[in-house]
């Protein structure tokens, strides 16, 4: 199987991520969604990577159905089947997923030459990533164990250290800093460490 897209991506970090952690082979296709050096929308309609090519030449994309695929194929327990806890574990990869979805539009505006970025959007990504951080600081009990939760987490904050060292989201939040600092260690994060 190939995973179309960029070691910069935290999306495609959280595939690659959910591979290791399966123990599945995956092979990167470099590809940066935004030049499209190629016709990408023959691959992903949707123009987006990451995008997962099976054997038989099907593409899988948006990360959270392409991690479900893996999962429930692997049979990997990363996704709990039914009941609270699933809806748990989702919810927590909607907190990570929403930090990349202000965290790289953000990192996108700021790219802009500057008289072309909007200040006002670049605060509300801010204020997006914040909030998030902030609920998880008072959550990080919730933070137990190997899901898709939790790895999309760890590839959020992964992620705003390699594009936003200079936020220092750890300072005052001592709880998700010291789960981060743990979570980190993982293969499947140590791994597929963006650059
Ligand atoms: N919801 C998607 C988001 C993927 C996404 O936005 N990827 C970015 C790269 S990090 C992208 O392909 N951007 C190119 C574009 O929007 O044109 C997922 O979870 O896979």
């Amino acid at each position: 199987m190939k995973v179309h897209g960029s070691p910069a991506s935290p999306y495609v970090r959280k595939v690659r991520a959910v591979a290791v952690e399966l123990g599945v082979p995956l092979e990167l296709v470099l590809v940066d969604a935004q030049t499209a050096q190629f016709d990408f929308g023959r691959i992903n309609p949707v123009h987006r990577i990451p995008a997962l090519e099976l054997e038989d030449g099907e593409v899988l994309f948006d990360s959270p159905v392409i991690c479900e695929y893996l999962d429930a194929t692997y049979e990997g327990g990363l996704f709990p089947p039914t009941g609270p806890e699933r809806w748990r574990v989702l919810r927590l990869q909607a907190l990570g997923d929403g930090v990349m979805d202000a965290a790289v539009p953000r990192r996108g505006e700021t790219m802009r030459p500057e008289q072309q970025q909007s200040p006002a959007r670049i605060a509300a990504y801010q204020r997006s990533i914040r909030q998030v951080l902030d609920a998880l600081e008072l959550e990080t009990a919730g933070l137990n164990g190997v899901n898709i939760g939790t790895i999309a987490i760890a590839c959020a904050l992964g992620y705003l250290d390699f594009r936003f060292p200079g936020d220092e989201w750890r300072k005052g939040r001592p709880a998700l800093a010291a789960w981060e600092s743990e979570f980190s260690r993982r293969p499947s994060m140590a791994q597929t460490g963006p650059d």
